[in-house]
């Protein structure tokens, strides 16, 4: 039986022809090699024993139903009002209930009953996200012992964060039942491995795998990308100004999901300040586009409030009869008129106070003219910074510097930006999204694959995954 790539993510990408990086570039894996795609269904219900089908051509999409108290526990509950505030560095935001983590726990356990009752021997599977951490820790307790592999894309959390988890040690335990373990840059690669250090339950091997009791887990950096040719191709496609009889004369665009992660705030209030210091005859914008997300979570009702009051404050101060400084629009926009915005601005502000990785700042290098280039200002705390080193780099907490950045991106030379600009765009084309999904499947190929438990050995445990205390990975399989 050929190997088949089972994906598990959140959700289950739409119909029709897939679109958007990530989803492109999985689909692209599964239908490549045969698959199955995995994920939650958009509306809850019943708790059922089976997935229900929902597509099934080029490939088989699966989806499990939440129940409405699930959903409420186990997504906006441990998900995204625990995991997501904890390795997003914001302790003060995390909402510990003790129904959260039990659900979260047992809908992990439902998923892992419903994949352990159709995966094959030789199928791999590949974990999306931190709303699955337990899933491979579950699987091997069904007797699956397939290569299973699992991306984080958010930041991993330190290890002060992760003393704020009901229970701490059971991340390190969850993480380690993975074979390869993905994780967006080296920073967090290093959080991870100090977090294993930390541990007496962990031993690491000659070659940097980490042994975990019966398991051997490989931690590896990935950084993500996007569909670099797709994007530019969008991006220079000519079309009719979106802006009608309003082109602004010059604008700097930020586009993000309204999340406290982001750094919003800030953004808009760097943006008055460099308003301040501009001359009258200037009179540049600032596109704003933030569509909502989470709405149920109190934090995200506040954000939504904090920032459309910093709009309207700094509107009423700067805004003449025929000019709106801050353009804010709380809605998605089509992903092609997305890329013709980022390519005629002159800046794009990417200001998180901690991100996983932040495609939208690749997307609007890729978006660009070479030959006249906007500036990408970047947040130093997002992962693409890591590699982006010739953006306008910034610390997002500090208000002045980011308005000093405006200004210096809006004055830049010509030259200035297109050197800036090629470096950028290498970083960019060296993660694409295609080469980031064949990088981590290849890697997870070679992965020794955990070797079942046998049953009755001395002290009730058994032999060690990956032979007796091995390698975790091997360059060539047998
Ligand atoms: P996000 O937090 O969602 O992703 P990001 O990486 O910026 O953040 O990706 C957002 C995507 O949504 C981009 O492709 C962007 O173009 C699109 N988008 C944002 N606002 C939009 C709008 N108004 N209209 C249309 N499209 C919009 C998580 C992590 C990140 C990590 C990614 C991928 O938080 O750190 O980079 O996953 O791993």
């Amino acid at each position: 039986m050929p190997e088949r790539l089972i994906v598990v993510s959140n959700r289950l990408p739409g119909g029709g022809k897939p679109s958007g990086g990530l989803v492109v570039a999985l689909h692209d894996a599964i239908a490549d090699r045969g698959g199955i795609w995995i994920g939650a269904h958009p509306e809850t219900g019943e708790a059922s024993d089976t997935f229900e089908e929902v597509e099934t051509t080029p490939y088989r999409k699966l989806a499990f139903r939440l129940t409405e108290e699930e959903q409420e526990n186990y997504y906006l509950g441990f998900a995204n009002s625990v995991l997501w505030p904890l390795c997003h560095r914001r302790g003060d935001l995390v909402d510990l209930q003790s129904e959260y983590e039990r659900d979260y726990i047992a809908v992990n356990r439902r998923l892992a009953r419903l994949i352990a009752d159709m995966v094959e021997e030789e199928d791999i599977l590949w974990i999306h996200d931190y709303h699955f951490l337990p899933l491979a820790y579950e699987l091997r307790k069904l007797g699956v012992f397939n290569r299973i592999g699992f991306f984080l894309h958010i930041p991993f959390p330190s290890l002060a964060d992760l003393s704020v988890l009901p229970t701490p040690a059971s991340f390190a335990e969850w993480l380690a039942s993975y074979n390869l373990l993905g994780l967006q840059t080296r920073r967090d690669v290093a959080r991870c491995l100090e977090m294993y250090r930390s541990d007496p339950r962990a031993e690491f091997l000659p070659d940097g795998t980490v042994k975990f009791g019966m398991n051997v887990v490989s931690v590896r950096s990935f950084p993500i990308g996007i569909d670099v040719a797709d994007f530019a191709r969008a991006a220079a496609e000519p079309a009719p100004s979106p802006f009608g009889r309003e082109e602004p004369d010059e604008y700097v665009i930020g586009v993000d999901r309204l999340d406290y992660s982001k750094g919003l705030p800030n953004r808009f209030h760097a943006f008055g300040e460099f308003l301040e210091t501009c001359p009258d005859t200037r009179r540049p914008c600032l596109i704003q586009i933030a569509p909502p997300t989470r709405e149920q979570v109190k934090a995200y009702q506040d954000i939504t409030r904090e920032l459309e009051e910093i709009a309207g404050r700094l509107n009423g101060r700067f805004a003449a009869l025929d000019w709106t400084p801050i353009r804010y629009i709380h809605r998605a926009v089509e992903r092609e008129e997305l890329a013709r915005l980022h390519r005629n601005a002159k800046a794009c502000l990417v200001t998180s106070l901690a991100d996983g990785m932040n495609l939208v700042a690749k997307e609007f290098v890729a978006a660009q003219d070479p030959d006249d280039p906007g500036v990408l200002i970047l947040s130093k705390f997002a992962g693409a910074a890591e590699d982006m080193g010739q953006a306008l780099l910034v610390n997002p907490y500090n208000t002045s510097e980011i308005a000093e950045a405006i200004e210096t991106a809006l004055d830049m030379s010509l030259e200035e930006r297109r050197r800036r600009h090629a470096a950028c765009l290498e970083a960019v084309e060296a993660s694409d999204v295609s080469l980031w999904s064949s990088h981590f499947l290849g890697m997870l190929e070679r992965c020794m694959p955990t070797l079942p438990v046998r049953r009755g050995a001395a002290g009730g445990g058994g032999e060690a995954p990956g032979g007796t205390g091995g390698s975790g990975m091997m360059a060539d399989r047998a």
